[in-house]
């Protein structure tokens, strides 16, 4: 035996040391010394990069600790753990959420500047990861955040991809995508665990055999195997100890790849086989709400679901005898279907590699998994052609065919003569093609489905998901998003946060509900003209962005419309693009009308293969660069489009947004995650009543929140009754005014193709009703107009807005699932330091 360098059961630190200690003198000889030893720089030379990792690091070693002694006490106390399980995790900038977190902003602005550097510099060069799409990415890490801050023990498990989504660059009006090199200077916050490497198996085929008691098993022997690698990042709660991991997974080759080929001379033909194995955590799949079915994203979905089952298997093993009580020590959510394969996975590591009895594995297997739907766009439920699957997963295909014929069995006993309902519950789509509905396999292999806000689970029930519905009830719940207030309201808005403080304490952080307390101060005039000045500062911040990002000049006390979203159909830009076309067309009727002045900013990416959603940002900067320079618009209307909208930015722009844009076409939006993120912040939202749309108005208060267009079930009846757009067109001479101006060429230099791909297909089909939501709309804003001229009124309504938003915390929501869906309950975690003066 080894003596062990330090008492490994606790904390060993008996002094304030430089990687721990919390007085400002300390933290900056850490930052100094970590930017000697780790980034090997003499001051002089070093570069604000350099600075940011010294930084970065001095910050981590501050983590580490808690994050230890988390690991150890749940290890140690065999406590239920939940795995959320995503193919993307947007996380956002780690290093000033690790400020707050561990309440040392102040410190640090202090050490840093005392060593002659800018803070507010240094947090803007760190990459923001960009490890996921849009909203169900960001989802997931608004709830790591909530998680460790509610002290539940749990595990992000997802892929590390080499590249995250592309960065948006604008030329000529028109998206272009470029990759984005996030890890090019390394990343100080992940840890590699080469020891926990796993190795997972693709392709092949399965062979029968007897085991030593007689049973007939299964082997699958695989045509090819990669490594996955975890690589850890620290998600540390808010005021807590608890500091929880995100496990994302990066692919290798194998390290006995293809000895024979290198053997042989074939030295070239095994580097091109590691470098296949390297590519499936290469790169994100850039779509929003829209599948694709491309081999390499099975590979990617596979993989990192193998990874996680395994480990989770090892990790439960380390302390107990068998796996029957797997659902007692894990949860497993799948965010969305991608990681549905799970459950065929699951299956597999129960009965071919631990040797279960097919009924124990099921009931284990759904006892433990949840499912989390996010769309009800049946375009955009994922499926996989049977013959892609049995090529790349044949065992796994079996194990789904079997799971299959089970299910209809029962599915028959209850419903004996309804053919047509088995075919719809069916895991498998006949057809030319057959295919594997992933939803479906979701439903089935889990104890619990939800839906991310009431309408959408209400829509699940009735429509989507209807046969499930029927047969399971019992297994269908509510679970409406929220987002992290640390974030997106500490973080991004500190001024705000430091009136709320001054006000009621920091208690709010912890529990939303403290706000309402913000709103016994609505009659104070000078609570009033401080919520305006905050709002006016933070417009300020925003414009000289715009200033240095576009060269737009825009007036910080016009009213900052903003939508910024991915850019889809369904979200409908357009619709914003059309208000502003009919408010131009009035002032060039008549230059000298009264209008409220408003700057429209607009943000997202498309994704590269989406035409139309591209032809969308070249509308707006078309648009844009018209308003911007006509005389007669006398800088009343500006419009920008910010690029590479992405978690930092949204960061600057929330809190600076007057008027929310959340204007899908009802029934299409499963929740939105923007929209709260805008309230939260003092925004007035004009919206339809989609996703958590509706229940934002519900808590602000229906005067508090713009409303307009069409309700889920009358844009579904208006669509049966046979949606005729032209009439819309014909008989409103505004919007014949806008689409005409459109197709006359005048925004695209004369150029009458340009739009027509749009123009015709508001004119001929309209799919998300742009025509018949118009009148309403214009009607609506209209009043919005009316009612920014109302300084006092507006900002009442700005107030009710951002303190009633407590529903749209991420704590809510999370403690919803852990009591009703995953059943885990807060685990402490206690930490000795030597820290005399941290807060
Ligand atoms: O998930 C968010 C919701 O707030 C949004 O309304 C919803 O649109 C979004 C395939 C998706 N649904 N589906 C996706 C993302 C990537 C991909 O490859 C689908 N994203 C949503 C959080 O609940």
């Amino acid at each position: 035996m080894t003596q062990s360098l330090i008492p490994a059961n606790e904390c060993p630190i008996q002094i304030e040391d430089d990687r721990t200690g919390m007085s400002v003198d300390t933290l900056k000889r850490a930052f100094a010394d970590n930017l000697f030893y780790l980034q090997g720089k003499y001051e002089s030379f070093a570069t604000a990069d350099d600075f940011y990792m010294a930084l970065a690091y001095t910050l981590r070693d501050r983590l580490l600790n808690r994050w230890l002694k988390t690991f150890k006490t749940y290890v140690e106390n065999d406590v239920k753990v939940v795995y959320y399980l995503s193919a993307e995790f947007l996380m956002g900038r780690h290093l000033g959420n690790s400020l707050i977190n561990l309440h040392i902003y102040e410190k640090i602005r202090q050490a840093v500047e005392e060593s002659g550097l800018n803070l507010d510099e240094l947090l803007e060069r760190e990459p923001d990861p960009g490890l996921g799409n849009g909203g169900l990415g960001r989802l997931a890490a608004c709830f790591l955040d909530s998680l460790a801050t509610l002290e539940i023990p749990a595990v992000g498990c997802g892929l590390r991809y080499e590249f995250g989504i592309f960065y948006q660059t604008i030329q000529d009006g028109w998206q272009a995508e470029v990759p984005d090199k996030w890890l090019r200077f390394g990343n100080p916050w992940e840890i590699a665990r080469a020891d926990q490497a796993v190795e997972v198996k693709f392709g092949g085929h399965t062979e029968m055999y007897h085991d030593d008691k007689g049973h007939y098993r299964v082997l699958w022997i695989p045509s090819t195997t990669a490594i996955g690698i975890p690589y850890d990042t620290p998600v540390p709660g808010y005021d807590t100890n608890t500091v929880n991991p995100l496990r994302l997974w990066r692919a290798e080759a194998s390290d006995d790849f293809n000895f024979d080929a290198f053997n042989s001379g074939n030295y070239d033909g095994a580097v091109a086989e590691k470098i296949r194995s390297e590519t499936i955590s290469k790169v994100l799949y850039p779509n929003d709400n829209t599948p694709q079915g491309k081999q390499l994203r099975l590979e990617q979905q596979f993989f990192f679901v193998s990874c996680t089952l395994q480990d989770i298997l090892r990790t439960h093993l380390m302390r107990h005898k068998n796996l029957h009580n797997l659902n007692e020590t894990a949860a497993i959510q799948l965010n969305d279907t991608h990681p549905a394969v799970a459950i065929a996975e699951m299956m597999r590591l129960l009965l071919d590699e631990h040797s279960m009895d097919w009924d124990d594995a099921w009931r284990i297997t759904q006892n433990t998994f949840a499912y989390t739907n996010h769309t009800l766009m049946p375009e955009a439920l994922e499926k996989w052609s049977v013959q892609l699957f049995s090529y790349l997963l044949p065992r796994h295909l079996e194990i789904i065919y079997e799971i299959n014929r089970r299910f209809l069995e029962d599915v028959r006993l209850w419903y004996p003569d309804d053919e047509e309902m088995l075919a719809r519950l069916s895991l498998i789509q006949e057809g030319p093609e057959q295919y594997v509905r992933m939803a479906n396999l979701a439903c089935v292999g889990s104890h619990a489905i939800n839906g991310v806000a009431a309408l959408h689970t209400e829509l699940l029930k009735q429509d989507t998901l209807r046969d499930f519905y029927k047969i399971w009830p019992e297994k269908f719940f509510n679970k409406t998003n929220g987002v992290t207030p640390r974030r997106w309201i500490l973080l991004s808005n500190p001024k705000l946060s430091e009136l709320y403080t001054s006000k009621i304490g920091n208690g709010w952080l912890k529990d939303l509900e403290q706000l309402r307390k913000i709103e016994d101060f609505i009659e104070d005039p000078g609570f009033c003209e401080q919520w305006d000045q905050i709002k006016l500062e933070n417009k300020r911040k925003l414009a000289d962005y715009i200033w240095k990002h576009n060269g737009i000049g825009v007036d910080p006390n016009s009213m900052f419309d903003v939508q910024v979203k991915r850019i889809h159909e369904y979200k409908r830009q357009h619709l914003c693009v059309l208000h502003i076309i009919t408010l131009y067309n009035r002032i060039k009727q008549n230059p000298n009308i009264e209008v409220t002045p408003r700057t429209f900013i607009f943000g997202g990416k498309a994704a590269p293969g989406y035409f139309m959603a591209k032809l969308m940002i070249k509308l707006i900067n078309a648009v844009a660069e018209v308003l911007n320079n006509d005389p007669d618009v006398r800088g009343r209307l500006k419009v920008v489009f910010l690029a590479n909208f992405n978690a930092s930015l949204g960061q600057k722009i929330y809190p600076a947004a007057d008027l929310s844009e959340q204007i899908s076409t009802a029934g299409k939006e499963a929740s939105g995650t923007g929209n709260m993120k805008f309230a939260m912040n003092g925004a007035m939202t004009i919206g339809t009543l989609d996703g958590a749309n509706i229940e934002i108005r519900e808590e602000a208060g229906e005067e508090n929140f713009f409303l307009f267009g069409l309700t889920a079930d009358e844009v579904y009846k208006t669509k049966a009754a046979g949606y005729n757009p032209w009439e819309y067109y014909s008989k409103n001479a505004e919007l014949k005014g806008v689409i005409d101006r459109l197709t006359s060429g005048y925004f695209s230099h004369g150029d009458k193709e340009l739009f027509k791909p749009m123009t015709d297909s508001f004119m001929h089909h309209d799919p998300y009703m742009l025509f018949a939501d118009y009148q309403s709309y214009i009607e609506c804003q209209d009043k919005v107009s009316k009612a920014f001229q109302d300084r006092s009124g507006w900002i009442r309504m700005s107030i009710k807005n951002a303190t009633r938003m407590a529903k749209f915390s991420s704590d809510r929501t999370i403690k919803e699932y852990c009591e009703q869906i995953w059943n885990v309950k807060p685990v402490p975690i206690q930490v000795e330091e030597y820290n005399q003066d941290a807060a």
